[in-house]
């Protein structure tokens, strides 16, 4: 068993040990803000000492340990979607931890507290707060339960009114190692693969307001079911969803959800992704128009909410031409690709240059309890983090001398 072997397998344990701090027994949701989150923080900050990191929390709960004067920035984050799987995020963060434990340089490592952006439907929060992009709008943005996101961050630990005080300037590079939560790594038969850009996505809250009504007297042609208008517009979505450009509806909620009612009041998420922001834009916009058309005809009032809308991203040529280069040396074929999933080195991009690194994932199954990695594709992607630092770190300026890292 190598060195990296050896570091891959406590990886993964340590995804199993993650996996277990859920907010809802018997599958993996890890919210924002929750307890949950903070138990996980905890265990990844006892494994962040143990490698050496001194760790703090920023002002929006992000997790961050560091060792000496760093200026390139390791990490992703440490939140799931609902019911999701154990490597989405915290691969990267454990991963992230493994490599800084023996940088011949400091480097620093961040575990986000929101990627996903499950609890308040705003993805990158914790990104966004580093990156300086934070919208103070979104601390009044109220859960399932009503509860405002500044409350749960003050309950959380973290400070609503100092957010500012996350931005992180001055960062020489951000890097994310992430499963590739797609097909093609496993298609090429490759452990791992370079990222050359991330798509772009918006997201949006739609809401059908009609009228609810007793479902055995109010005759057909008299109804304005919110519900039947969202379905012909959901189908309308599948149909605009053309030439590479993805749409989803994630998320429904229907009042006063009893089935002798007619539904009043429909709320859906919208999901929208492509690699060529002006497509998504466009069809963003076609399908804002057809939800209307379909609401005047049905006699049902349509409310458009843009929740977020963020670019496509195009990592750093020169951080990626190193990381490719560290692919070959540890004597991978390289594959390249385009990230139709979002990732916080999307956000990050706008205060670093980015690069990303897939691993391998089976089925390219994501966002689901079946979600899985090989233990030697990430023993592959450590040892070509490892040698992607060996040899960008020595570029890095060291601006304290007397911090100069641990030799190999
Ligand atoms: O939704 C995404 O693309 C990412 O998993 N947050
Ligand atoms: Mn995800
Ligand atoms: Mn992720």
């Amino acid at each position: 068993m190598t060195d990296a072997d050896a570091r891959a397998r406590t990886v993964l344990e340590r995804c199993d040990a993650l996996a277990q701090l859920t907010e809802e027994p018997g599958r993996l949701t890890r919210r924002f803000a929750t307890p949950a989150l903070r138990a996980a923080g905890e265990r990844v900050e006892g494994w962040m000492r143990e490698a050496g990191l001194q760790t703090r929390r920023d002002a929006v709960g992000n997790l961050i340990g560091r060792r000496g004067d760093a200026a390139l920035l390791l990490g992703s984050h440490l939140d799931t979607v609902r019911d999701a799987g154990r490597y989405d995020g915290m691969l990267g963060v454990l991963v992230a931890i493994a490599a800084a434990e023996r940088a011949p340089r400091p480097v620093e490592v961040v575990a986000f507290a929101d990627e996903e952006g499950t609890r308040y439907g705003t993805a990158y929060l914790g990104s966004a707060a580093l990156a300086g992009r934070f919208d103070p709008a979104w601390l009044e943005r109220r859960d399932a339960d009503g509860v405002a996101m500044a409350d749960a961050l003050r309950e959380f630990g973290g400070d609503p009114e100092a957010i500012g005080s996350a931005r992180r300037d001055g960062l020489l590079a951000y890097v994310e190692v992430h499963i590739e939560q797609g097909p093609v790594l496993e298609d090429r038969d490759v452990p791992v693969g370079v990222v050359e850009a991330i798509a772009g996505q918006t997201r949006a809250q739609v809401t059908f307001a009609g009228a609810a009504g007793h479902a055995g007297t109010v005759p057909m042609e008299m109804r304005r079911d919110a519900l039947v208008a969202a379905a012909e517009w959901i189908v309308a979505v599948e149909a605009r969803a053309t030439g590479g450009l993805v749409a989803t509806v994630g998320e429904a909620s229907v009042a006063p959800g009893a089935s002798n009612v007619v539904p009043g009041r429909v709320v859906l998420s919208l999901d929208v992704r492509h690699g060529e922001d002006a497509v998504r834009e466009t069809a963003c916009a076609e399908l804002r128009e057809r939800a209307e058309a379909i609401g005047a005809a049905r006699r049902v009032d349509v409310v458009w909410e843009e929740v977020q809308a963020t670019p496509t991203v195009t990592c750093s040529p020169d951080l990626t031409a190193s990381l490719a280069a560290a692919v070959t040396a540890a004597g991978h074929p390289l594959v390249t690709l385009i990230s139709g999933a979002g990732h916080d080195a999307a956000m990050m991009a706008e205060v670093a240059p980015v690069a990303m690194l897939f691993v391998r994932c089976a089925g390219g199954v994501s966002h689901d309890p079946a979600e899985s990695v090989e233990v030697q594709d990430v023993a592959a992607a450590i040892d070509v983090l490892d040698r992607f630092l060996s040899t960008v770190l020595y570029r890095v300026p060291i601006r304290d001398p007397g911090q100069e890292g641990r030799s190999e």
